[in-house]
């Protein structure tokens, strides 16, 4: 079925038709009789002949780093409805923040020509410059010019520094992620500088991944020495899911032998036991922030280049008061 079927099926020209769909005037009774022959023809009008003639196709490309990090799971939940409540629809790209994944669905993304692209932890910012399609990023700024939206990442290392040793921890150790995640390398500096400015030690191990799946340095977990430890803040709430379980297996009770906080209190926070003390990063706001800046960025209007959203405490079971 097309235009020309609608057009004659409601007695009228093409012309007329056209111009109900593309939202001109038209009395109330054509109206009426388009809309049944559309109706009675099933006709979808061809979005992308459409957009060639307006260049635009209501569709955003969303650059997610890890579809199985239950954080991102839900960022791009929220950033799904939203959009679609705007209208738009998304292509979803899980990058596995693997740069050539991603290098290659940007691509894509520009031969789809969509409206607008929002990134993720992005590993490969120079490929987005000088593409001619407002990009905005969850962390990972491209560019000083480049809208980036994130928690502030050093404020929440400093929280989960203070959570600890205000609930009496003394052996701090900080499990931190790779350094290509620029929120991550804020969160070890807010939490580091906060236990250099009270003057406390702290031990750091790094992870050389997120979690896609499993993560790949699990094993490694047996390689510290855990019982040297009584408060552990880990980068991100998967990870500190894997950890509790680790701690649980070798026979130390959280939070008595060992307290820990994770970061972005996802919905595993509350699912692990014991329930996981941990920041929260809003994934709603976050979501309508990237979205509403980018929509303004398509418009031609001027948005903030560096979106910080404050993170807050939720405090759960593992890092309750001793009780000795
Ligand atoms: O990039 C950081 C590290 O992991 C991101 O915000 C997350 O916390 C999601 O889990």
């Amino acid at each position: 079925m097309n235009i020309r079927d609608v057009a004659e099926k409601a007695g009228i020209s093409i012309a007329t038709v056209s111009r109900y769909l593309n939202g001109g005037p038209i009395s109330s009774e054509t109206r009426k009789k388009v809309e049944e022959a559309i109706r009675l023809t099933n006709y979808v009008p061809n979005a992308c002949a459409r957009g060639i003639f307006v260049n635009k196709y209501n569709t955003i490309g969303l650059m997610l780093s890890n579809i199985n990090n239950p954080f991102f799971t839900q960022l791009v939940s929220e950033i799904e409805s939203y959009a679609y409540e705007k209208g738009y629809a998304i292509y979803l790209c899980n990058t596995n923040d693997d740069v050539e994944r991603e290098k290659r669905y940007l691509n894509m993304l520009r031969g789809y020509r969509v409206d607008g692209i929002i990134t993720s932890r992005t590993q490969c910012k120079d490929e987005y410059l000088g593409i001619n399609i407002p990009v905005v990023s969850f962390e990972n700024q491209i560019s000083e010019d480049t809208c980036a939206v994130s928690t502030n990442n050093v404020k929440g290392g400093m929280i989960a520094a203070d959570i600890l040793l205000e609930r009496g921890a003394k052996n701090l150790l900080h499990i931190t992620g790779p350094n290509t995640f620029e929120a991550v390398t804020n969160r070890t500096l807010g939490f580091t500088s906060e236990c250099q400015s009270r003057g406390v030690s702290f031990d750091i191990f790094e992870l050389s991944s997120d979690f896609h799946g499993s993560i790949e340095d699990y094993h490694l977990f047996s390689e510290i020495n855990w019982r040297m430890y009584d408060g552990v803040f880990v980068f991100n709430d998967i990870a500190a899911a894997l950890v509790t379980k680790h701690l649980l297996n070798i026979g130390l009770n959280i939070p008595d032998d060992i307290m820990v906080v994770g970061y972005d209190n996802s919905f595993i926070s509350s699912l692990v036991t014991p329930s996981l003390t941990t920041i929260d990063q809003p994934s709603k706001e976050i979501g309508r922030v990237l979205l509403d800046s980018l929509l303004a960025l398509m418009k031609g209007e001027y948005v903030e280049t560096n979106i910080l959203i404050d993170p807050i405490l939720i405090e759960r079971e593992s890092t309750k008061v001793r009780n000795h």
